[in-house]
């Protein structure tokens, strides 16, 4: 059975998004009620809930995500060098606050003061 959390929709096409990035696997874009100035959500195409879903074998795949981090955060918005940065979050579960239950990386930046979601 498909996912019919608002994520997949979002992969499939049947909910629009501010997207900021797309390739084969992974998908950027917007978080619809950003926490900071800069607020984007990375999520992969493939259907894996959270972090509590990913071992070993996703070592390669979860590298390629973590490496896009740092290229999307730049282009929008979040300040380079030491006096900027990001902060990257991964809610897994209820215990984690996790809301949408499709793996998506938080990346938060921009000039503070914000509050870290
Ligand atoms: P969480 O880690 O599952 O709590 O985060 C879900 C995020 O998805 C949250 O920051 C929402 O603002 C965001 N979001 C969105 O960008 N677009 C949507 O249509 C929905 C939630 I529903």
């Amino acid at each position: 059975m498909s996912e019919n959390n608002v994520f997949a929709r979002i992969i499939r096409g049947e909910l629009p998004a501010n997207k900021v990035y797309e390739d084969d696997e992974f998908l950027a874009f917007h978080d619809i009620d950003p926490a900071a100035p800069v607020h984007l959500l990375l999520i992969p195409k493939r259907h894996v809930v959270s972090l509590q879903d990913v071992g070993p074998e996703d070592a390669a795949w979860l590298g390629r995500m973590m490496a896009l981090i740092p290229k999307l955060a730049l282009e929008n918005g979040c300040r380079p060098g030491p006096e900027g940065g990001f902060r990257v979050v991964a809610n897994s579960g209820d215990d984690g606050g996790q809301e949408v239950p499709h793996l998506h990386f938080h990346i938060l930046g921009g000039e503070r003061p914000w509050k870290p979601k």
